[in-house]
């Protein structure tokens, strides 16, 4: 049978088991959304041309500045607080942790509860989310040609390049390419543009566990079990699926790294490429070069390694002097701190409280987490007296290594990968209303420095 055959027939039994229990799929309450969501957008639009309100002048140190501050984005499924952090459609994680279905004896949000959330603004029922699970889980597969891109990259390419080799090859079955090409309607764009999206992510954790295996394992591949929730098939794929503590971790990365509104390099990435009516596909595998980035989602990476060289240098157990001079150690050698300091954020992370809790729960007596707890106490101090970083308090990604670490998930190189799973339900759920709502190509002014110099000198 072929690739799209098997796939369309799983598919179709899962749709039939939800038409039989007579449930709401995401996609049809989307559909449902559809008008409202439209018409409050053009009440905005209307709004804001009649009332000519405006945010203030950008100023030229701005655009030096790397845009920090210019109010230039519209971005549905999340907002982010400068002091209080991330809120997803509006619930904090502590608000998501509290309210968002589970998987059966678990704690944290399943992150197809947060998808559901991010696409509609609405907490889902468990038997929405557990028609989610099943409806990724069908579509998990990845075509052959894929399989065999990924396993003749040589274990020196990065995971992060193979992962985004293999969402770039899975444009070659776009449903949003292929009606784009048959000259579909633009008003029905969001239809495949969601079922792309749907694809997507099903697919990620296919291809992140056939990286994984071929780098660090033996190139065996398991297979998606289509009764288990993602994240528990996400786990099984990387060889943990056993491991009931570190599939919740997993419940509970995915969740928190999905989304932080759309100015970051990976989200806003995502959708600028999708403004030009490039695919999901295409969009994300971009997105996912920018989180390839050590400033942004590579620092996962970084800070494991930051860690373990700072234990190799000065020791297990030392002193807050000992920690404390190997930081200014770092800034010296004119780096980084990575793991500490944010664009937006003003105050400790929440996403990195999220996991520090988890760690109290489960990593009790861990010595690398200790040492990120010592880590903690002290650096902010440090930054704040070498007096250049605006936030001295850490990120997301200060955190989740040690976590990962403590499970034997050691392989720093992969950590942005999961990061990249992630981060696709944050930059499809924004995609799929980038369509509903008609958003135009993205395309701002820019000027030469030449230009520049002239204005100012006038
Ligand atoms: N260590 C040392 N110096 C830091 C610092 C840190 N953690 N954070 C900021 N600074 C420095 C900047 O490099 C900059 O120095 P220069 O003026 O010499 O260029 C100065 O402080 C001002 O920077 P800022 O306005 O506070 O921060 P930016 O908005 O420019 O950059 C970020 C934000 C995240 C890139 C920066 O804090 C950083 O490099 N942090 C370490 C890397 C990291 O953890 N990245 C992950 C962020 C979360 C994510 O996206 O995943």
């Amino acid at each position: 049978m072929s690739f799209r055959l098997a796939t369309k027939n799983v598919q179709a039994s899962q749709r039939l088991n939800v038409q039989a229990r007579n449930l709401t799929t995401l996609k049809q309450r989307v559909q449902e959304l559809i008008p409202e969501r439209q018409k409050e957008a053009l009440e905005v639009k209307k709004l804001a041309e009649e009332k000519k309100h405006s945010f203030g002048e950008n100023t030229i140190d701005q655009m030096y500045g790397g845009m920090r501050g210019i109010k230039a984005l519209i971005w549905e499924p999340s907002v982010l607080d400068a002091e209080e952090g991330i809120r997803f459609r509006g619930l904090t994680i502590p608000d998501c942790q509290a309210q968002l279905p589970k998987a059966p004896g678990g704690n944290e949000p399943l992150p197809e509860s947060l998808f559901y959330l991010l696409v509609t603004g609405e907490v889902p029922t468990q038997e929405q989310v557990n028609a989610l699970s099943e409806d990724w889980a069908a579509r998990a597969q990845i075509p052959k040609f894929i399989e065999e891109l990924i396993d003749r990259c040589p274990k020196s390419l990065h995971p992060m390049s193979q992962f985004s080799l293999a969402v770039t090859a899975l444009n070659h079955d776009s449903a949003f390419a292929k009606a784009y090409a048959n000259g579909v309607n633009k008003k029905e764009y969001w239809d495949t543009t969601f079922e792309d999206s749907m694809d997507l992510i099903a697919k990620l954790p296919t291809i992140a566990g056939r990286i994984y295996q071929n780098v660090f394992g033996e190139g065996k591949h398991a297979a998606i079990d289509l009764k288990k929730d993602y994240s528990h098939n996400l786990s099984t794929l990387l060889g943990y699926g056993n491991n009931e503590q570190f599939v919740e971790l997993m419940r509970l990365y995915l969740t928190i790294h999905s989304d932080h509104e759309g100015g970051n390099v990976s989200a806003h990435t995502g959708h600028l490429v999708g403004s030009a009516l490039s695919d999901p596909f295409l969009s994300y595998a971009a997105a996912l070069n920018g989180l390839a980035g050590p400033l942004h989602g590579l620092a996962n990476q970084e800070v494991l390694s930051w860690i373990l060289k700072m234990k190799s240098q000065i020791g297990e157990d030392a002193s807050d002097e000992k920690v404390r001079e190997y930081v200014w150690s770092t800034l010296k050698g004119g780096q980084v701190v990575p793991g500490y300091g944010h664009a937006v954020l003003r105050k400790t992370d929440p996403r990195y409280q999220a996991q520090r809790e988890f760690a109290l729960k489960h990593l009790k007596g861990d010595k690398n987490f200790k040492l990120v707890d010592q880590i903690y106490n002290i650096v902010p101090g440090v930054l704040l007296e070498a007096g250049k970083a605006k936030n001295p308090w850490p990120n997301v990604d200060a955190h989740s290594g040690v976590l990962l670490t403590h499970y034997g998930f050691t392989q720093q190189n992969f950590y942005t990968v999961l990061f990249g799973v992630s981060r696709a339900l944050g930059v499809t759920s924004q995609l799929i209303w980038d369509r509903a709502l008609g958003m135009p190509l993205e395309r701002p002014k820019s000027f030469s420095t030449a230009h520049l110099k002239g204005i100012l000198s006038k």
